[in-house]
């Protein structure tokens, strides 16, 4: 319980130090904070339970060893039923405190408010990422309705994705082949991309630089290679780059991997939001206007 107590003063102050944050990375989001508060929690819970069960332990080991002289076997206990209730009811209780904070933090995360600038689809597939950015020719900054630039990588050259400094963005995930994961480690963020299924979330850089990306789902031969660099600049800059794919000729959405866009003569894969997006479900590519 002290090694509980101390992790708690520890883990619950004000700073962010490596030891506070138990093996996380610096959160680089606004979003970040709340994943790495229900990590620290659950490592308490976990020490507590821990220190618990140690206690037990020692107690016993201590306190009821075999006395050296006599062989009397204690008092053996069975079908003792408040100790069996115990013994179903805590683990249950402690898994449902874990599953009603990781619930209430997941519903949070994964809102989508329609006030984002910037809209960026992420596309997954063996074995690079493909970047579909929302972005408005006119005006030279991306909007719902804009026009699209893209970029795309390989698995020997893995592709840049740009992200404006403190601006709010909405990713839509998906896939065209097999399910694959978009994990930004320092975002503490990990989502799968899935084939005919659309995945999103929204983030809000908070720090630049540039952070690795991989692929966190066994999806063939080249998974290892299915890294990408995230570049998190101010928001011109991030301008500024979706301006330079436009002069390369990238305009326009690389293939979505689902919806209308599938192969002439062939039947693509429907995208279908989540549950938790939309109960009614979406059909159609772009639908919802990334
Ligand atoms: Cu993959």
């Amino acid at each position: 319980m002290a090694l509980a107590g101390a992790v708690l003063v520890a883990a619950s102050g004000c700073t962010n130090s490596a030891f506070t944050r138990l093996g996380f990375p610096d959160p680089a989001t606004a979003e970040a904070p709340t994943i790495l508060h229900l990590w620290q929690g659950s490592w308490i819970a976990a020490f507590a339970v821990g220190a618990l069960v140690w206690g037990l332990i020692l107690w016993t080991s201590f306190f009821h060893r075999r006395s050296r002289h006599g062989i009397e076997v204690p008092p053996q206990t069975k079908y003792n039923i408040p100790i069996e209730l115990l013994y179903t009811a805590v683990p249950t209780i402690m898994v449902a405190v874990l599953f009603y904070f990781t619930a209430k933090d997941e519903s949070q995360l994964l809102k989508i408010t329609p006030d984002q600038a910037t809209s960026i689809n992420v596309v997954g597939r063996q074995w690079s990422w493909s970047f579909n950015y929302n972005y408005d020719a006119a005006t030279g900054v991306s909007g719902q309705n804009g026009t699209a630039v893209y970029d795309a990588g390989t698995p020997g050259q893995p592709p840049h994705l740009y992200l404006p400094l403190g601006e709010k963005v909405k990713f839509t995930l998906t896939s065209p082949d097999v399910i694959h994961s978009f994990w930004v480690p320092a975002f503490l963020f990990k989502l799968d991309v899935v084939p005919g299924r659309i995945n999103q979330f929204e983030l809000t850089p908070t720090k630049t630089g540039e952070f690795i990306g991989e692929c966190a789902e066994l999806c063939g031969v080249d998974h290892s290679r299915m890294l990408f660099w995230v570049d998190v600049v101010p928001p011109d800059q991030y301008k500024a780059h979706l301006q330079q794919l436009q002069t390369q000729g990238k305009t326009g959405q690389l293939p979505v991997g689902c919806g209308t866009e599938a192969a002439p003569g062939q039947q693509g894969i429907p995208c279908r939001l989540g549950p938790m997006t939309s109960p009614k479900g979406k059909n159609a590519t772009g639908s919802d206007g990334w």
